[in-house]
């Protein structure tokens, strides 16, 4: 079953894996999580999450050039969507091997996208590609806590000034 968590404890990389709003929506957050967990990697943060437009237009980026690009965008923001954080020694490169090929007819039986999905436009889960990507996309999730923070602190400057 799962590993014991002191092979893992000492690994900080970290992949940002979200279940997309059709996993959600089709009742496979369960499933999906199940699969990561019975792998033995560590579940570090998790969080239900209605993602804006400049958010999903900020984690695709590198595909803003892509003629689906718009169609990706409207497609994640049009439910919520569960992000995770999930820690162990090359769990970027397993994570990918656990989703499967990007589209979801040549993804492998046993993997998520071979097992539950059909269209590539509808893939039910992402998955950070590099050790790097996984760091920018988790530090995403940061961001609406430092908004609030910048705005707390520039509210007790005007109180300050005033
Ligand atoms: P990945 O999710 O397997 O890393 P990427 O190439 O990074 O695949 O593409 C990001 C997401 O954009 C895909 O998971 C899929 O939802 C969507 N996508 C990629 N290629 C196409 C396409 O040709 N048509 C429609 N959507 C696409
Ligand atoms: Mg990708």
């Amino acid at each position: 079953r799962a590993a014991p968590r002191s092979i893992v404890a000492s690994a900080v990389e970290q992949s940002y894996i979200m279940i997309k709003p059709d996993g959600v929506q089709r009742g496979l957050v369960g499933e999906i999580i199940s699969r990561f967990e019975k792998k033995g990697f560590i579940l570090k943060g998790l969080k239900l999450f209605q993602c804006p437009k400049d958010l999903a237009q900020e984690h695709y980026k590198d595909l803003k050039e892509k003629p689906f690009f718009p169609k990706l965008i409207d497609y994640i923001t049009s439910g919520p969507v569960v992000c995770m954080a999930w820690e162990g020694d090359g769990v970027v490169a397993s994570a990918r091997k656990l989703i499967g090929a990007t589209n979801p007819l040549q993804a492998e039986p046993g993997t998520i996208r071979g097992d539950l999905a059909v269209q590539t436009g509808r893939n039910v889960v992402h998955g950070s590609d590099s050790p790097d990507n996984g760091k920018r996309e988790i530090g995403y999730q940061c961001l609406p806590q430092l908004r609030v923070l910048v705005l707390l602190l520039a509210s007790f400057q005007v109180a300050a000034a005033s």
